[in-house]
C-alpha cells in the first residue's frame, strides 16, 4: 500500500478501496500488467489499416511497418501527435475565454465582467494597443488578435508569440530556422496555433513527412504555439476576466471536504464555469437551499487543475490532485461532483455510482455513458450554476452516513503567485531576484509541472524532489498536480522555509514567501514563460543563459509532452519521469536528448530517482551559472 501514496490521506482511502473493493486507477493499473513494451518504446504505429505495425526492439525483423516505416519515423510520428494532443487541449481551453471576452466587450455576454481592467490593459500594451481607448474597445481589439492568432492563413508568426517572447529568443529562433533550411525548409516559428495542429495530423498521415528531424520540428512548433499561443492566452484572457491571482491562504488535502456541509467537487480545467459556481454557491439564496435541506451551507471545493484555477483566484479549498479524484468520492461526502474538460478519468460516473454522489459533466466536449449531463451555456451561466448546485443539494438528501469516512488531513498553503504578483513582492521590477541570484543567495530556479500517475508513488517525486531542490537554495516555482502536491505537503508555507537552505532562507524571509511557489493550473506554464522572459530581457540575456531548470516528475498527460517541448524550445533543460516512449528510435532520442541543446538551448533528460535528479538540476544550473561568471 505504502508504494501507492506518499500521502497519508490517499492511503487512508487506499485501505477502505481495498476493504470494500472499489476500484481505482491503482486497480486498474495492476490489471494492465505487463505493460505493452512496443507501446512503452514508442515503435507500434496504428495510423493506417495496412497496421498495425511494429518494430522490433532487438534488432530482429520486422524492422519496418507494412509502409516502409522505421523506428525513427515511427516514433517521431507518434511524439508528434503526444504534442497535437496536448496542444490542442491547452489552445482549444484558451480559445474559450478568447470568445467571451469578445462575447462580453460587444455586450453579448452579461454574466461576465471585466474583472481585471490593468491587467487587460497590460496586455493590449503588450500587443501594441492604444490603452488609452475606452475599455470594450480595447478589449475587443485584444480579443480579435488572439482569435486571429488561431484562424490566420498567413505565413508570420502569431502576435501573441512576437509580443511576449523575449527579443533574443525570438532571433534565436529564427536563426534555427535559418540552419534548418539549408536543404529543405524547416520552421519552428507558429503561423497559426490550429494550423500547427492540423500540420501534424497532416504530415503524420500515412506516406507524407519521413524524416524524424522534420518531424520533430514540427512538434516543436506546435508545441511553441501552445506555450506563448494558446496556453498563454488561457492564462491572459483568464485574468482579465476573472482576475489575476494574488496572494492567499488556502486549505488543501481530502480534509477539506465537510460532512455537515453539501460539498461539491468542481474538477476539470476550464474556470468559465466554475468561477461562476462559486459565486453563485456563495448566494444566500443557495446557501439558505442548502440549510433548508439540513446541512450547514455549501462547501464548494476544488480538484485538479479547475482547483487551481479557483485557488488562485477565489481561494477555494482543494481536495487533491488527479489521482485523489476517484478518493474524494469514496469518502461518501461529496455530493456532487462537477466536471469540465481534461483530466476527467471515465471511471468517475461509475464509481460515483456507488455512492449517492451525482457526477455532472457540463461541457458538450466532454460526456459519460453515465452520471447527468448539465449543458453549460455561457450566455446562460448563472442559470446554469444554479441548476448544478441544486441537484448537488438534491443528492445530500440521498446520502448513506454509514458510508462517509473522511480523514483529517489538510495543510495550509500560500499560493496565488502570479508573474504580477512576483513583481510586486518584488517591488515591480525583477531586479531584486536576479540580485540574490547573482550573490549566490538563490543558486537557480525550478519550474517544476505536471501530473500524477499510478506508476509513479503519488507525490514521493514531486515532494522529495522539491524538498531537496530548496535545500540546495534553488527556489522552486510550478504549477498543476505538482503544485497540489507541494500544497498538501505543507511546502507552500512560511514555515516551510525552515527546510530551505540559508540563502534561499534569507530571501524568503526578506520578501515574505515559501520557498515554493504556486504559479497556477498547468495550462499556466505559462506564466513561468513570462517569468523566464523578463528575466532574460532584463539581463539582456536569452533564456537558455540563465539558471533555470524545468521538471515533470510525475507526468502522464500529452499535455505534458506539450509543455515539456515548449520549454526545452524556449531553452530550459526539462527532466522528465517516467520514461518517454522514444527510447525505441536512438535516432529520435539523442535529437531530444542532446541535438535539441545545440540548436535551443534546452533539451530532455531522463531520471527516475529524485535526488539523483537534482544532483542533475544543480549540474545544469552551476553549469549556467559559471557561463555567465557568476
Ligand atoms: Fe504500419 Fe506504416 Fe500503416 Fe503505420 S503507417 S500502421 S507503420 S503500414
Ligand atoms: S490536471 S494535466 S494531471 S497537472 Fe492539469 Fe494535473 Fe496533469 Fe491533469
Amino acid at each position: 500500500m505504502e508504494n501507492k501514496s506518499f500521502d497519508p490521506a490517499a492511503l487512508e482511502m487506499l485501505e477502505i478501496v481495498k476493504k470494500e473493493g472499489y476500484e481505482t486507477a491503482w486497480e486498474r493499473l495492476e490489471k494492465q500488467q505487463p505493460q505493452c513494451g512496443f507501446g512503452l518504446l514508442g515503435v507500434c504505429c496504428r495510423n493506417c489499416m495496412m497496421g498495425p505495425c511494429r518494430i522490433n526492439p532487438f534488432g530482429d525483423d520486422p524492422q519496418r511497418g507494412v509502409c516502409g516505416a522505421t523506428a525513427d519515423v515511427i516514433v517521431a510520428r507518434n511524439v508528434d501527435r503526444m504534442i497535437a494532443g496536448g496542444a490542442s487541449a491547452h489552445s482549444d481551453h484558451g480559445r474559450r475565454p478568447a470568445i467571451l471576452l469578445k462575447e462580453v466587450a460587444e455586450g453579448k455576454n452579461r454574466d461576465y465582467q471585466i474583472k481585471d481592467v490593468d491587467k487587460l490593459k497590460a496586455v493590449a500594451q503588450k500587443l501594441g494597443i492604444d490603452v488609452n481607448a475606452e475599455i470594450n474597445e480595447i478589449a475587443l481589439k485584444v480579443a480579435e488578435i488572439a482569435l486571429n492568432d488561431f484562424g490566420k492563413q498567413d505565413e508570420e508568426p502569431i502576435k501573441f508569440l512576437m509580443a511576449y517572447a523575449p527579443k533574443k529568443r525570438i532571433e534565436l529562433w529564427k536563426k534555427v530556422e535559418e540552419a534548418l533550411s539549408t536543404n529543405a525548409k524547416i520552421k519552428i516559428l507558429p503561423r497559426n496555433i490550429d494550423r500547427e495542429i492540423v500540420d501534424i495530423m497532416h504530415r503524420t498521415h500515412i506516406g507524407v513527412d519521413n524524416e524524424a528531424l522534420s518531424l520533430l520540428a514540427q512538434g516543436i512548433r506546435a508545441a511553441l504555439a501552445d506555450g506563448w499561443g494558446g496556453s498563454l492566452i488561457a492564462t491572459e484572457f483568464q485574468d482579465i476576466l476573472f482576475g489575476t491571482p494574488m496572494v492567499k491562504e488556502v486549505e488543501a488535502n481530502l480534509g477539506v471536504i465537510d460532512p455537515d456541509y453539501v460539498n461539491i467537487i468542481v474538477h476539470g480545467h476550464e474556470p468559465v464555469l466554475s468561477e461562476k459556481i462559486v459565486e453563485v454557491a456563495e448566494s444566500e439564496e443557495m446557501q439558505n437551499k442548502a440549510r433548508q435541506a439540513g446541512a450547514k451551507g455549501i462547501n464548494l471545493i476544488g480538484m485538479c487543475c479547475t482547483g487551481n484555477e479557483i485557488l488562485m483566484r477565489q481561494g477555494v479549498p482543494i481536495a487533491g490532485n488527479v489521482l485523489h479524484s476517484e478518493l474524494s468520492i469514496v469518502t461518501g461526502a461529496i455530493d456532487a461532483m462537477v466536471v469540465d474538460v481534461q483530466c476527467i478519468f471515465p471511471a468517475l460516473p461509475e464509481l460515483a455510482d456507488c455512492f449517492h454522489t451525482v457526477f455532472i459533466s457540463t461541457s458538450e466536449q466532454a460526456k459519460f455513458e453515465k452520471g447527468i449531463h448539465i449543458q453549460f451555456e455561457e450566455d446562460k451561466a448563472i442559470e446554469t450554476a444554479k441548476k448544478i448546485i441544486e441537484k448537488a443539494i438534491e443528492a445530500y438528501s440521498r446520502r448513506d452516513k454509514s458510508k462517509i469516512y473522511v480523514p483529517k488531513q489538510k495543510s495550509k498553503a500560500i499560493v496565488g503567485f502570479s508573474v504580477e504578483q512576483i513583481l510586486k513582492a518584488l517591488g515591480g521590477s525583477v531586479k531584486p531576484i536576479v540580485d540574490v541570484i547573482v550573490e549566490g543567495k538563490i543558486k537557480g530556479v525550478a519550474g517544476i509541472v505536471g501530473c500524477n500517475n499510478p506508476k509513479v508513488k503519488q507525490d514521493y517525486f514531486h515532494v522529495t524532489l522539491t524538498k531537496e531542490l530548496i535545500s540546495r537554495d534553488i527556489l522552486v516555482i510550478g504549477t498543476g498536480c505538482w503544485a497540489i502536491a507541494a500544497a498538501k505537503a505543507g511546502l507552500m508555507t512560511m514555515d516551510a522555509v525552515k527546510m530551505a537552505g540559508d540563502g534561499l532562507k534569507s530571501v524568503c524571509q526578506a520578501l515574505n514567501i515559501p520557498p515554493v511557489l504556486h504559479m497556477g493550473s498547468c495550462v499556466d506554464c505559462s506564466r513561468m514563460l513570462v517569468l523566464a522572459g523578463a528575466i532574460a530581457d532584463y539581463l539582456n540575456a536569452d533564456i537558455s543563459d540563465l539558471p533555470l531548470v524545468g521538471s515533470a516528475p510525475e507526468w502522464y498527460t500529452e499535455k505534458a509532452v506539450s509543455i515539456g517541448t515548449y520549454f526545452i524550445a524556449s531553452g530550459i533543460p526539462v527532466h522528465l519521469w517516467p520514461l518517454p516512449p522514444v527510447l525505441g528510435s536512438e535516432k529520435v532520442t539523442k535529437i531530444l536528448t542532446e541535438d535539441v541543446k545545440e540548436l535551443l538551448g534546452g533539451y530532455f533528460f531522463i531520471e527516475g530517482d529524485p535526488i539523483k535528479t537534482v544532483e542533475k538540476m544543480e549540474e545544469i544550473i552551476m553549469e549556467k551559472r559559471k557561463k555567465l561568471g557568476i
